[in-house]
């Protein structure tokens, strides 16, 4: 019998029978009811999502008790209405959770085993009760549970990129969730659905405009629709965030400057600032970007990151709230390779900073390539809080067309060694605070969601965001037991269909690196949207936007000289690893190109030459695909029509590109390698159906 089609709006909180009969029988029997103590909205959000998931997984009623009992089986609260019925918690057990940490205990009383979700907070009960479904659904053991979880990242927020006007800056999946228009008037389900998405997985904050900002944003009367939206996401323990636009005080204070240097301008923000907490008391701080790409900011009055930083940091701090700022620039006055800039510019401001400031900056010195080293800023500011940014919307990676599972590319970068304070001082450890023993810390995930149905665009898409919830939550979580955790909820526990797909996420990122930018390539996209490939690019206004910038290739090799004999941008990380990254014949293969011109004949360590093994990994990655491609037909019959179908037409098309890739680069860079003959050989074999993309990103939505 075929399965009925399902769109995708689930997520991964897709909530089905559990189908193994034994484990049924257990669950069964570990949970015939349930009880949720307290009053308010958190928990009626918990009593609902109780009862919308437990009656379908156990296949029966499960009924919600009001009254405490003794044969309650599950009984959530906090740790204070625990102890109103008589449950104390161990005091250090309890201090250990902190606000936003959640227990899961088995507590065995007169004649029964009471399962208990707590926390000293209900958006932390939230997160637990959202756990143990977790355990469910991915059909784990639920007997003897003492799990004591709780995040090591203090804010952990998505970005949306979203236009008032409702478009998505990199958005590949729709139009923007909020709906500006009429926002004070609806409480649409998807609001809630998205909330609740959000605090399934931990994310407790959302910057809901674009960094690339608007004035409006600020204005009364989008303050009071963002209060609606800040209304409707606290009681799941969200946040709400805006990003100003710097100049505000001018275009909406009509002031005559914006220098933060002015007690006119700073008192102008202490003021918009009180009246955003007036409407939002709980809001989380500003997300800015300034002197970058054109944005307005304090250099454009001759003051520094600091003075911009701090003056509204001091504006947010009687009321608890954070300034990010983004590291995101690159002035070709600092230096003419862009992937310094950065460095040059924030590290001289290392201390400088007030307490409720986070410099903000991506996973690597350029921009979301598909695979960057990290950004040296990490581990060489150590007196500033420090926050990580990381995209999650693919815009250089395929968008919502290609199937990439990024988070093995996020562990590659928190687990990378800075070696700032010898081995251990991780990127992780720097994030989290603890190498540098601050408190506060800070993770940032570029939104991918948007009104698509299946709000990603591409069904696979979800898992990024997924990901990106638990491990900003928990940065030791494999990028393989979270691949485990979302297919087993999006798709199947069935073992053949779980380790299938799987393989098929869990080989994607290294499989798009391959078949787009292998051995430290970068940048090659196509101006603009950075859809296809475009090596060639030769046309821009600026040397850094130019994809020749970025590849240098000539008759003698390829690849951008950062290393001592070029731009040196190798000597922003600290030994050992800047001597490993300088040297042509220790750099990492994988960044290769990053940190040198190589020359095509030189030597890997696979034997092949530079333009072989090239060639070799432009066809690895398109052979990878064409696996993905046939595992996922070999699932048609596992997997429901409709999704199935979708995920089909992009995986084809993922292939048409990723050969098209491999095309037009192995013919390009063939231009300067010294024989063309070597690659002709393959050349056979390639599709001819591929044809140069001809499309804007907001085609790419559709199928
Ligand atoms: O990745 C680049 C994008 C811009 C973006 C910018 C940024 C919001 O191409 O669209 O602008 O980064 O991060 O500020």
């Amino acid at each position: 019998m075929e399965m009925p089609g399902e769109d995708g709006y689930e997520l991964w909180l897709r909530y089905r029978k559990v189908d193994n009969p034994g484990q049924l029988a257990r669950y069964r029997e570990a949970i015939p009811n349930a009880t949720v103590l307290g009053s308010g909205a958190t928990p009626d959000i918990v009593r609902s999502e109780l009862a919308r998931a437990l009656p379908v997984l156990l296949d029966r009623p499960v009924p919600l008790l009001d009254q405490v009992q003794a044969d309650n089986a599950l009984v959530v609260g906090t740790v204070d209405e625990l102890a109103a019925t008589g449950v104390t918690l161990p005091q250090a057990d309890c201090c250990e959770l902190g606000e936003e940490g959640f227990l899961i205990r088995s507590h065995p009383t007169a004649g029964i085993t009471q399962t208990l979700i707590t926390g000293n907070s209900w958006p932390a009960v939230l997160t637990g009760v959202f756990h143990l479904l977790r355990l469910l659904q991915t059909r784990q053991d639920i007997d003897g549970l003492n799990l004591s979880l709780s995040p090591r990242i203090r804010h952990r927020v998505l970005g949306h990129w979203d236009n008032v006007d409702g478009s998505i800056e990199r958005g590949y999946a729709g139009r923007s969730l909020w709906n500006w228009d009429d926002l004070q008037a609806t409480t649409g389900t998807r609001y809630h659905d998205y909330a609740r998405s959000c605090a399934s997985i931990g994310i407790n904050g959302t910057v809901l405009n674009n960094v690339n900002a608007q004035a409006e944003s600020l204005s009364t009367e989008y303050l009071r629709k963002t209060a609606a939206l800040a209304d409707l996401f606290r009681p799941y323990g969200l946040r709400v965030y805006l990003a100003p636009l710097f100049s505000a005080p001018v275009q909406l204070g009509g002031l005559a400057t914006s220098d933060p240097r002015d007690p006119v301008v700073a008192e102008w923000w202490r003021r918009k600032v009180d009246e955003v907490y007036r409407l939002i008391p709980d809001f989380g701080g500003f997300e800015v970007k300034a002197n970058s790409e054109g944005q307005p900011g304090p250099q454009d009055v001759g003051a520094n990151h600091d003075d911009g930083a701090n003056m509204l940091a001091a504006a947010l701090e009687p009321h608890g709230g954070t300034v990010l700022w983004r590291a995101f620039v690159y002035d070709v006055a600092t230096d003419a390779d862009r992937a310094k800039c950065a460095y040059k510019e924030f590290v001289p401001l290392d201390g400088r900073f007030r307490p409720n400031v986070f410099v903000q900056v991506k996973n690597g010195p350029i921009d979301f390539q598909p695979r960057e080293p990290f950004h040296p800023l990490f581990g060489a500011m150590e007196k500033t809080l420090l926050a990580l940014e990381l995209q999650i919307t693919q815009e250089y990676l395929g968008q919502s067309m290609h199937l990439v599972y990024l988070a093995p590319m996020w562990k590659e970068i928190l687990d990378s060694e800075t070696y700032a304070k010898g081995p251990g001082s991780t990127v992780a450890r720097i994030v989290e605070g603890a190498a540098d023993g601050h408190t506060a810390s800070c993770i940032l995930g570029v939104a991918n969601t948007g009104s698509d149905r299946n709000w990603c665009g591409h069904h696979f898409a979800q898992a990024n965001w997924y990901a990106f919830g638990r491990i900003a939550w928990d940065s030791d979580l494999s990028a393989e037991a979270i691949a485990d955790e979302w297919v087993r909820m999006t798709w199947s526990n069935d073992p053949s269909v779980l380790e299938a797909i799987k393989t098929m996420m869990l080989g994607s990122w290294e499989a798009c690196i391959n078949y787009m930018t292998p051995l430290g390539l970068h940048h090659i996209m196509q101006e603009g949207h950075h859809y296809g490939p475009d090596p060639g690019f030769n046309a821009a206004p600026r040397a850094d936007w130019n994809n020749v910038y970025y590849h240098q290739a000539d008759a003698k090799g390829v690849g951008f000289d950062r290393s001592s004999t070029g731009s040196d941008a190798a000597s922003q990380y600290h030994s050992p690893l800047r001597e490993q990254f300088d040297d042509i014949d220790t750099c990492p293969e994988k960044l290769l190109l990053w940190f040198h011109h190589a020359p095509w004949d030189h030597r890997l360590r696979s034997g092949l030459t530079l333009w072989e093994e090239l060639q070799q990994r432009y066809d690895a990655g398109v052979a990878a695909v064409e696996e993905m491609v046939s595992i996922w037909q070999g699932l048609q019959a596992k997997i429901d029509p409709q999704r199935h179908k979708h995920a089909s037409k992009r995986l084809k098309q993922q292939l048409e590109n990723a050969r098209l890739w491999r095309e037009v680069c192995v013919d390009y860079f063939g231009n300067f390698a010294p024989s063309k003959d070597s690659w002709r050989r393959s050349l056979d074999s390639w599709s001819k159906s591929a044809t140069a993309p001809n499309r804007s990103s907001s085609d790419l939505t559709t199928v």
